[in-house]
C-alpha cells in the first residue's frame, strides 16, 4: 500500500489526501468527492470513459456555451451525436432524431460534428493512459480498459489513486472530464464507469460482486441487447440474479455459448485480459487461381474455405469483425470490393461466408476472376460478438456447430473437421 494511503481506507479525488472512513468532507480541502471501498486498494482492472465526449470538447473550446444544454449532431443523418449533460436533463440523448431532441430542449445550441477534433483529443487521452500502463485497451474514440496491476511499484501509489490522478490530469491538461470504473475484471469495471456520470469514479469489488449483479437487468450484461433480453424475458428471466440461481448445463443447454457466458457474467466471473488493440485494421484471406473462374459454383467453396481462414485469424487474435469485405479481381485486373456491415461483430466462418455469399452472388454475371477474396473491418472486441440469433434459429445451431468444431479441431488438429463445402477443395490453390 502506498504512503500516504496507508491507513485510510478512502482519498480525496480532489486533492488526494488519504481519508478515514466515514468522512463526509475532506479532512484537508473541505472537497465531498470522497472515494471509500473495501477493496479499493487491490483493484487494478479499470475503464475510463469520456464525459459527453463531443460536447465537452466544444463547450472546452467556447467557454460561452458552458451553461447552455449543446447538442453535437445535424448533417444528412439528422441525429443527435450526443448531448452535454445540461441538455440530458431535458431528455436529449444519442441517436435521437433532431427535431425531437429540439423539442424537448428548443433552447439547446446545435453544432456540426468536427470529428479531427474529437479524434484529436481522443489520442491525447489516451497517451495520457499510456503513461501509467501499457496495457490500454481502446473501445471507442472515448473509452479504454486499463490493467494497472504491477503499476503500483513503479508509480508508488496504487491503482485508484493513480487513476483519480488521471482525471484531475484530464481535466486541467486537456480540459474535459472522465468518468472512472474499477473493479477486478473488464465486465464490472465497465459497469462501473457508467454508475456516476460525470466526473464519476465508481468501485465494485470482488465481494459486492454477486449481490451487486442480482437486482439488475440481463442487458447489463455484455452482450445481452434488446433482442436477447427479449428471448430471455420470455424464457421468464428478466434480472441477473434470476440467472444466479440457474445451473451452467442449464443455460448452456438452451442459449448455446451465450448461455455459458451468461452463467459466468451473472456471477462476476470475467477473466478476459486487457490487450492493447492490434494494429491490424482488417483480417482477410485471398486466393489467385490458376485459372480463371466466372461460375457461382465453383467460387462458393473457395469462398467457404477462404471464410474459415478469416475466423480463424480472428480467433486467434482475439477479435471479431463488424463489416465483412468481399473482394474480387477480375481477369482484365479490375480490383472489386464489396462490404457489408453486419448487426452484430462477428467471428463465426459460418457468418462471414453466407455474408460473402450474398456479396458474391451480385458480382458473378459472368464475369471472369483471377482472385477472391473475403475479410472482415471495423475489429472489436469479440465480447459483443454474435449473440444468438433469434429470428434465425439455425443460425444460432450452426454457430454451436462451429464452437463444437472448433473445439475439435483444437483437440485433434485442423484436418479433423471438414465442412460439406470445403470436403474435397483443400488442395484447390
Ligand atoms: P459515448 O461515450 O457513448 O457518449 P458520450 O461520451 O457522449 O456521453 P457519456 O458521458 O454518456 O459517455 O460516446 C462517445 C462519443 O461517440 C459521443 O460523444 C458522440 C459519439 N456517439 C455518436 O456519434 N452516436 C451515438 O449514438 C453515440 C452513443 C455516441
Ligand atoms: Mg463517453
Ligand atoms: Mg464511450
Amino acid at each position: 500500500m502506498a504512503q500516504g494511503a496507508a491507513h485510510h481506507t478512502g482519498f480525496c479525488r480532489d486533492c488526494l489526501t488519504g481519508q478515514a472512513e466515514g468522512l463526509r468532507r475532506c479532512r484537508a480541502c473541505g472537497s465531498p468527492r470522497l472515494v471509500y471501498h473495501p477493496e479499493l486498494y487491490d483493484l487494478t482492472i479499470a475503464h475510463i470513459d469520456c464525459d459527453a465526449f463531443y460536447a465537452s470538447v466544444e463547450k472546452r473550446d467556447n467557454p460561452e456555451l458552458v451553461d447552455k444544454p449543446v447538442i453535437i449532431g445535424g448533417g444528412k443523418r439528422g441525429v443527435v451525436s450526443t448531448a452535454c449533460y445540461i441538455a440530458r436533463i431535458n431528455g436529449v440523448r444519442s441517436a435521437m432524431p433532431m427535431f425531437k431532441a429540439l423539442e424537448a430542449c428548443p433552447d439547446a445550441v446545435v453544432i456540426r460534428p468536427n470529428m479531427e477534433k474529437y479524434v484529436t483529443v481522443g489520442r491525447q487521452v489516451r497517451a495520457l493512459m499510456q503513461e501509467l500502463t501499457p496495457l490500454v485497451q481502446p473501445l471507442s474514440i472515448d473509452e479504454a480498459f486499463l490493467d494497472l496491476s504491477g503499476t503500483e511499484r513503479l508509480h508508488h501509489d496504487p491503482p485508484a489513486r493513480i487513476l483519480a490522478k488521471l482525471a484531475r490530469r484530464i481535466e486541467r491538461e486537456i480540459g474535459i472530464s472522465i468518468s472512472v470504473g474499477l473493479s477486478y475484471c473488464k465486465f464490472l469495471a465497465k459497469v462501473a464507469s457508467d454508475l456516476q456520470k460525470p466526473r464519476g469514479f465508481s468501485v465494485i469489488g470482488q465481494a459486492e460482486a454477486v449481490g451487486f449483479l442480482a437486482p439488475r437487468p440481463v442487458t447489463t450484461i455484455w452482450g445481452v441487447g434488446k433482442a436477447f433480453a427479449g428471448t430471455l424475458e420470455k424464457d421468464g428471466i428478466r434480472t441477473i440474479g434470476q440467472l444466479q440461481t440457474m445451473e451452467e448445463s442449464d443455460l448452456m443447454r438452451r442459449y448455446g455459448t451465450m448461455g455459458q457466458r451468461l452463467w459466468r457474467l451473472a456471477r462476476g466471473i470475467d477473466d478476459r485480459t486487457v490487450h492493447p488493440n492490434d494494429p491490424a485494421k482488417s483480417v482477410s484471406a485471398e486466393t489467385t487461381f490458376f485459372d480463371d473462374i466466372s461460375r457461382f459454383e465453383d467460387l462458393v467453396p473457395i469462398l467457404r474455405q477462404l471464410s474459415e481462414k478469416v475466423s480463424t485469424r480472428v480467433k486467434r487474435q482475439g477479435v471479431a469483425g463488424h463489416t465483412v469485405v468481399l473482394k474480387l479481381k477480375t481477369a482484365d485486373f479490375k480490383s472489386r470490393t464489396r462490404n457489408r456491415r453486419l448487426e452484430d461483430p462477428t467471428q463465426l466462418a459460418d457468418r462471414i461466408f453466407r455474408t460473402g455469399l450474398n456479396l458474391l452472388e451480385r458480382e458473378t454475371d459472368g464475369t471472369k476472376f483471377r482472385l477472391l477474396g473475403i475479410g472482415v473491418t471495423d475489429l472489436t472486441d469479440p465480447a459483443r460478438a454474435d449473440p444468438p440469433d433469434l429470428v434465425d434459429q439455425q443460425a444460432t445451431r450452426r454457430a454451436a456447430a462451429e464452437a463444437a468444431m472448433d473445439k475439435l479441431r483444437d483437440k485433434f488438429g485442423k484436418q479433423a473437421v471438414e465442412t460439406g463445402y470445403t470436403f474435397g477443395t483443400r488442395n484447390r490453390d
